[in-house]
């Protein structure tokens, strides 16, 4: 089995990669990526060696990479990953997420098409069903939901769903699409809310909570989403999208303060900062259908997950500390220093 991941340099692409040379030892993977700044090829050192591994570094959006790739490879899966990921990002510039997230999506699809591609699976997110109030804790996303999206990045995905539903229904592509919650674990881009007030908490910086904090997220475990994904890709139903998660919604301030109390640091370094322009409320999915379908269920519990993420960050400074020096600097002073 020839499986093409896109995106496998990134957070949960590399944990991806890691978990099917481990859990399918007789399957090649073959990782396209482009190297964007959330990009990083150290990441997958363990697995560079791995003669059932391939790394080819190429845009997505670049038609002729991606045939030469499909030609030579002659994937019977493909797995897309490949996205710009922020949300802070994709409001300071919107662009570079339609072209990779929506674009992007319909290139590999053409190629997926030409080459007989047996499964095309797109990885996707909660977002794109916009957000649920924070006083109906009764209410949760459903495949059903409609799409209805705040922020140039889940409008992309969305755009590159609603893609890939037309490819099924047009061209007979067989594809499949999940859409998971926030993820947590190692190797998370330290610009995302739990790897940022971790490692800044460790400086003893301030840690900026947008708005009153109040904001719910319904976290998963990498490992878990990866399983996921795994399983839908060889029992999944061509055409169905899935919705992964583990009812497992917490406030933005609550993950904050249980970091610091991991930490052993004061709460004083929390800043309420300006609040994130178009702010979703609440995430929360129903996975019920993984569930009574192909009988997923996530594994590691949050309270046991956090803890094992900390200690990764603590561990793996020779990671982060290349990433947050020099453009993330930039980045940083551009995002938080007028909040
Ligand atoms: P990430 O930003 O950590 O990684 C994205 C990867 O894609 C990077 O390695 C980057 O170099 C690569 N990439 C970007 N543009 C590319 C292009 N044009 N061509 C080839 N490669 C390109 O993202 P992540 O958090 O690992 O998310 C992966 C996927 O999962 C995304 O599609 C995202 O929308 C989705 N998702 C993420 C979460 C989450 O909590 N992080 C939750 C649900 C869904
Ligand atoms: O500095 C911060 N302060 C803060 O309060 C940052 C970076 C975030 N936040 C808040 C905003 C959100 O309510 O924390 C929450 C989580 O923020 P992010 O880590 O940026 O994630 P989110 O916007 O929820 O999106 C994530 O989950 C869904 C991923 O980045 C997406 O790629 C995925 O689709």
């Amino acid at each position: 089995m020839n499986i093409i991941v896109t995106g496998g340099a990134g957070f949960i692409g590399s944990n991806f990669v890691f978990h099917m040379l481990k859990a399918h030892p007789d399957y090649r993977i073959i990782c396209l990526d482009k190297l964007t700044y959330a990009g990083n090829l150290s990441t997958l050192e363990p697995v560079m060696d791995n003669p059932n591994f391939r790394f080819v570094k190429a845009d997505i959006c670049d038609k002729e990479a991606v045939d030469k790739l499909f030609a030579e490879e002659k994937p019977d899966i493909v797995v897309n990953f490949a996205a710009e990921s922020h949300v802070d990002r994709s409001i300071e510039n919107p662009q570079i997420f339609l072209e990779t997230n929506i674009i992007g999506t319909s290139v590999l699809m053409d190629a997926s098409r030409k080459y007989g591609v047996k499964r095309y699976h797109q990885v996707s997110t909660d977002e794109v069903y916009g957000d649920l109030p924070l006083d109906r804790p009764d209410l949760f996303f459903t495949e059903q939901t409609p799409i209805h999206t705040s922020s140039p990045y889940s409008s992309s995905k969305a755009g590159a769903d609603l893609l890939v539903l037309a490819y099924y229904r047009t061209y007979g592509l067989p594809v499949t699409i999940s859409r998971c919650s926030n993820n947590y674990g190692p190797y998370h881009f330290p610009e995302k809310l739990i790897p940022l007030m971790i490692i800044r908490a460790l400086h003893d910086e301030s840690l900026p909570v947008y708005g009153d904090g109040l904001n719910v997220r319904d976290w998963l475990y990498v490992e878990d989403h990866c399983k996921a994904i795994d399983l839908i890709i060889h029992n999944g139903k061509v055409g169905e999208v899935y919705n992964v998660g583990g009812h497992n919604e917490m406030a933005n301030i609550d993950i904050v303060k249980l970091i610091l109390k991991e930490l052993g640091k004061s709460e004083d370094l929390i800043t309420y900062v300006t609040d994130r322009a178009g702010h979703d409320r609440r995430y929360a999915i129903d996975p019920t259908k993984i569930h009574n379908d192909l009988g997923w269920l996530p594994e590691t519990k949050f309270a046991d997950g956090i803890v094992k993420t900390i200690r990764w960050y603590l561990d793996n400074e020779a990671w982060w500390q290349p990433i947050i020096s020099g453009e993330y600097q930039n980045y940083y002073e551009k995002m938080y220093g007028d909040k």
